[in-house]
């Protein structure tokens, strides 16, 4: 064989290894959400942008991205983060602490954040960008004060349900596409619920974006595949 020829056909067949690995094949057949799909917008709120009180780096890019998904999809669940004034997971809250230090509460280490997503503030509110028209429910979390909630399905005690898994299991929901805020925390704790929920789980890549605390992105990515979690880009759906 040519040795042109030669590099030319190992250069294919890695390329292939390496779409292989990431679960999809080279030249397969996009992805077209079903009935029994349900696309699932975590936190895409003021408080979570560029000017909000947790801003997340380039939080707003996810708005188009979502926004495009949306027209494929037949069921739309949205979140919101929605705290209540002196919530246990604001470092203000708790005397001496910084926000991004940690501490530990009933149910474990806590991450101390800013004072973010009031409820009925101006910075919990959704994006105005989104365009979510057909969207059927809003789920609030870490509506509890003493008590933080990453996950749209369990609270951080891993024990009280905000109920959004026994909706999709009456809706004969199977498979969930995440987007949304933050990949590393809300996104991924959400992704990874809705496995042990015994869904079927895609998170789509390019439609999150990470806050990445001490490497945080990198360790969720890598909790989130051993659970089974499937990483997609927003170009695999049709
Ligand atoms: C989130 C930190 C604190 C999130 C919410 O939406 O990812 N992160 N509260
Ligand atoms: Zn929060």
């Amino acid at each position: 064989m040519h040795a042109t020829t030669r590099r030319t056909l190992l250069k294919a067949l890695s390329g292939a290894a390496a779409l292989a690995a990431t679960g999809r094949s080279f030249g397969a057949a996009k992805i077209t959400p079903d009935a029994r799909s349900a696309l699932i917008v975590v936190d895409v709120q003021n408080c979570f942008v560029t000017g909000g009180t947790l801003p997340v780096k380039g939080g707003e890019e996810v708005v188009p991205v979502i926004n495009k998904l949306a027209v494929g999809f037949q069921n739309i669940v949205v979140t919101q983060d929605w705290h209540t004034p002196g919530h246990a997971s604001f470092a203000s809250t708790h005397q001496g602490k910084k926000p991004f230090e940690t501490t530990k509460l009933s149910y474990g280490t806590q991450v101390l954040w800013p004072d973010h997503c009031v409820q009925g503030t101006d910075d919990a509110a959704l994006h105005k960008g989104l365009l979510l028209p057909t969207a059927q429910i809003i789920i609030r979390k870490g509506f509890h004060k003493e008590m933080d909630s990453y996950s749209a399905f369990d609270e951080a005690d891993h024990k009280t349900a905000t109920g959004l898994a026994g909706y999709l299991k009456a809706r004969g929901i199977k498979t969930l596409y995440i987007t949304g805020l933050a990949t590393d925390f809300c996104v991924a704790w959400t992704a990874m619920d809705a496995r042990k929920a015994g869904f079927e789980v895609y998170v789509i890549e390019d439609a999150t974006r990470a806050i990445d605390l001490n490497g945080s992105l990198a360790a969720a990515w890598k909790s989130m595949s051993a659970k089974g979690v499937k990483r997609i880009q927003s170009s695999d759906l049709a």
